[in-house]
């Protein structure tokens, strides 16, 4: 059984795939989140095309995975199990799902030297809509007093999002926002 408390984080990430707010995730919408990114981002050309790549891969994964009768479009259902699946055992994790967490990371990572900094963090987060606030905040309780974030205890934290069932856990502010 998936808690309430991890459904929850489940479907915030949902929402920032499910672009068109259909309910469901398809192509389309990864394609959408994909521009939505770079221009939010403000990101050059060949990146925008390196988003678009990233991306697409990580539905191909997500998709083989999640979308079990193959209709092309995976539900709230099927994306809540493949991350209880993940939460039960997450060091075997797919090849999708810990290029997502790198691509985040790498996003958040806009100096690229390896390591995300709170400018970083909050810039990059106020730029996809999170509260300035709420995105500092984030960042001291995921960095806890570190001046940065190096890949690994990236991660860790990013682990912590998907599985841990507790509520001030640090990976629960990955996403930079806070969980209401
Ligand atoms: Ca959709
Ligand atoms: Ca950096």
């Amino acid at each position: 059984m998936v808690s309430e408390f991890r459904r929850r984080k489940y479907l915030e990430v949902f929402k920032t795939f499910d672009s068109d707010a259909s309910g469901t995730i398809e192509k389309k919408d990864v394609e959408k989140s994909a521009e939505m990114l770079a221009k939010q981002c403000k990101v050059d050309e060949a990146k925008q095309k390196e988003y678009l790549n990233t991306m697409l891969k990580i539905w191909d994964g997500l998709q083989s995975q999640a979308d079990l009768n193959k209709d092309g479009h995976v539900t709230v259902d099927e994306w809540v199990a493949l991350w209880d699946s993940y939460a039960k055992n997450p060091s075997s994790a797919h090849d999708w799902q810990n290029l997502y967490c790198k691509f985040t990371f790498q996003l958040l990572d806009t100096g690229n030297d390896g390591l995300i900094n709170r400018e970083e963090f909050v810039k990059v987060h106020e730029a996809l809509g999170v509260n300035k606030n709420e995105a500092e905040d984030s960042f001291q309780k995921l960095s806890k007093g570190k001046a940065s974030i190096s890949l690994a205890d990236f991660q860790e934290l990013w682990k912590e999002y998907f599985t841990s069932e507790d509520a001030i856990a640090p990976g629960n502010f990955i996403f930079g926002f806070q969980l209401k």
